[in-house]
């Protein structure tokens, strides 16, 4: 590389990607094959448009590379048929999303009038700010409500949102999270949905991986609409994949294009293409499964040590440490951890007091360490090294 300020730049985050210990639920490794595709001469290609219906010439390679995702993300996510009509092909999905926030908004856009009412988890009880909080454009176009977690064991308190949804009568529930570490059930929000009237939607972003590679339910029996990043438990690119089905996919395409983007990154529906081959392999099911065993074991004994773990452990590939519990604020803790080497972020808990700037937890995850092949007797080292980092 010619441009040698940059290329220091990338060489010095590679060394810093390889000298930490990386425990950020949403970020992951991607494989050589994935930065290649990312990096390829795809980027250079306009492609307004879908499949076989493209604004500029030049596009039959781009159109094969296109249709080939969606084959594959819907064989892989798809495998069941899927009640009540059955089949793949009552599923469709659209893979040009630049990133998650622009994929959730072009659902509710496509989905819900403006000013209408949404009903998600919100980003302080472990949703995301994309779920209507007030400083995203999400919070400031529709009219949230937002889900109950129960105060005592931290979870969906799922007779309460019932009560909730039938009162408020939103269109479209949103279910997902970015800091919640148990299973959704996902067939009780679709009662939700059913009793109020409402869509429902699934963002599962953070669990992706976990569904493909059968550590986590699939939501796909239940929602009318799904949406991932593909860059977490997907081990992908930065982007997004809208699947929908059938009788909502049109209104879903002509909002993200041309309603809200321009033309696809075809570079980055490559890389997807490359991620998707890769989870399609069996050495996929053997990660899912380790990176929830190796978060099972680090949260237990992470508590045997003495720390409050958010609704007392996790099904997931990520959880919540309750360091208030004592006395150390979720930004000292962050920052206390990343002195040695080990990152995490700082997080609300449910109910938290405290603001999110400095809030009273940090967020644990397993899928990059898991990537970097660590296993249950790791964790264990990793949960005594916290333990003395943040007590020192
Ligand atoms: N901000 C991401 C996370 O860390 O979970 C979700 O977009």
């Amino acid at each position: 590389m010619r441009d040698k300020i940059i290329r220091e730049l990338i060489e010095r985050e590679a060394r810093r990607q390889q000298k930490t210990t990386n425990l950020i639920a949403s970020e992951n490794f991607v494989s050589e094959d994935v930065l290649k595709a990312l990096g390829s001469v795809f980027t250079n290609k306009y492609a307004e448009g879908y499949p076989g219906r493209r604004y500029y010439g030049g596009n039959k390679i781009v159109d094969e590379l296109e249709n080939l995702v969606k084959t594959r993300a819907l064989k892989l996510f798809i495998r069941r048929p899927v009640p009540p009509a059955g089949g793949r092909r009552q599923w469709s999905v659209n893979v040009q999303p630049y990133s998650g926030s622009p994929a959730n908004l072009a659902v509710y856009f496509a989905l819900v009038p403006l000013g209408g009412k949404i009903m998600g988890l919100s980003l302080d009880m472990g949703g995301h700010l994309s779920h209507g909080h007030k400083v995203s454009v999400t919070g400031k176009l529709w009219k949230w409500i937002h889900c109950i977690l129960n105060p005592k064991t931290e979870q969906f308190d799922y007779p309460a949102i019932l009560k909730l949804a039938k009162k408020e009568k939103p269109k479209l529930i949103v279910t997902g999270y970015t800091a919640y570490s148990r299973i959704i059930d996902f067939k009780k929000f679709r009662r939700i949905a059913n009793a109020c009237g409402a869509l429902l939607m699934v963002d599962m972003s953070h669990f992706a991986g976990l569904v493909a590679g059968g550590v986590y339910s699939s939501p796909f029996p239940y929602a009318d609409v799904v949406m991932t990043t593909t860059h977490k438990t997907l081990r992908g690119p930065r982007a997004a994949l809208i699947f929908s089905r059938k009788e909502y996919s049109k209104q879903i395409d002509k909002t993200v294009f041309p309603g809200l983007q321009g033309g696809p990154h075809a570079n980055q529906i490559a890389a997807t293409a490359v991620a998707l081959y890769e989870v399609m392999q069996p050495s996929f099911r053997r990660y899912a499964k380790q990176v929830v065993k190796n978060a099972k074991v680090l949260a237990s004994e992470l508590q045997k040590l003495g720390w409050r773990i958010v609704s007392g452990g996790t099904d997931t590939h990520l959880f919540l440490v309750d360091t208030m519990a004592r006395g150390i604020s979720g930004k000292q803790a962050s920052e206390k951890l990343e002195k040695a080497g080990i990152i995490v972020n700082k997080n609300t808990i449910p109910y938290d007091k405290r603001s999110p700037v400095d809030p009273s937890g940090i967020r644990i995850g397993t899928p990059a360490v898991t990537s970097r092949g660590m296993k249950e007797k790791d964790m264990k080292k990793l949960a005594q090294k916290i333990n003395n980092v943040l007590l020192k």
